[in-house]
């Protein structure tokens, strides 16, 4: 059991799927509603290094072991884009803010008449302790993209996206059921099975 664990984003939707699943291992769990996490530009060109990199200066910040996430859609007739960019994606065409219709869209429009509309979900899991202690967790789901996008349940790319074996999106699932089988899903058990070790 953890005492106290910060976890290291900006994003609601992450928020509320890792909370969800670390309340058994860890007493107390402070996000960016509670204390203030750093806003770091992810500069690196791995998911890996741009996880460190916020988790890192997350740990630093507020002198707290902190979690971070770096996760993204990876779409194989596309060379596995948007991937560590996915985020980005949504913020082109002069937008304000993220648009993930409009991302959506740009990924269809690539896609275009190609039968290849397989991709993957990412997330890799970043916990940092002050005193430079290291780990990385990760996750996968193979699935394929539908147009038109369907559901309101998740968050960025959910919509699109029918994980492999499944009829209904990200999207359309219940939380509960995405949180049993996401990417980061997968990555939150290897770390909980970590914590469960940690005295
Ligand atoms: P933080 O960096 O503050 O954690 P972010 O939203 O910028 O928040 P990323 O840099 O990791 O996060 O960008 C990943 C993007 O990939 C994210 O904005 C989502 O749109 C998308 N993504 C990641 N996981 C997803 C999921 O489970 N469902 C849908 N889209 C997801």
């Amino acid at each position: 059991m953890l005492e106290k664990l910060v976890i290291a984003t900006h994003n609601k939707g992450k928020v509320v799927e890792m909370a969800t699943s670390l309340q058994e291992h860890v007493r107390t769990i402070l996000s960016a509603d509670d204390i203030d996490v750093p806003e770091v530009e992810e500069t690196e060109d791995s998911f890996a290094g741009n996880a460190l990199l916020k988790a890192r200066a997350c740990a630093k910040a507020t002198k707290l072991p902190s979690l971070a996430d770096d996760s993204g859609l990876c779409v194989n007739a596309l060379g596995g884009k948007p991937g560590i960019h996915s985020a980005r994606w949504a913020e082109l065409e002069g937008q304000e803010g993220r648009d993930f219709k409009l991302a959506m869209g740009f990924i269809d429009d690539k896609l275009g008449k190609n039968k290849d509309r397989s991709a993957y979900f990412i997330a890799v899991l970043a916990l940092v302790f002050p005193d430079g202690e290291e780990h990385i967790f990760e996750g996968r789901i193979e699935g394929n993209l539908i147009w038109p996008p369907s559901g309101d349940k998740g968050f960025g790319y959910d919509p699109m996206f029918v994980p492999e074996g499944k009829r209904q999106t990200f999207g359309e699932m219940e939380p509960e059921e995405k949180r049993k089988i996401s990417h980061r899903a997968k990555a939150l058990a290897k770390l909980s099975e970590f914590l469960k070790t940690y005295a």
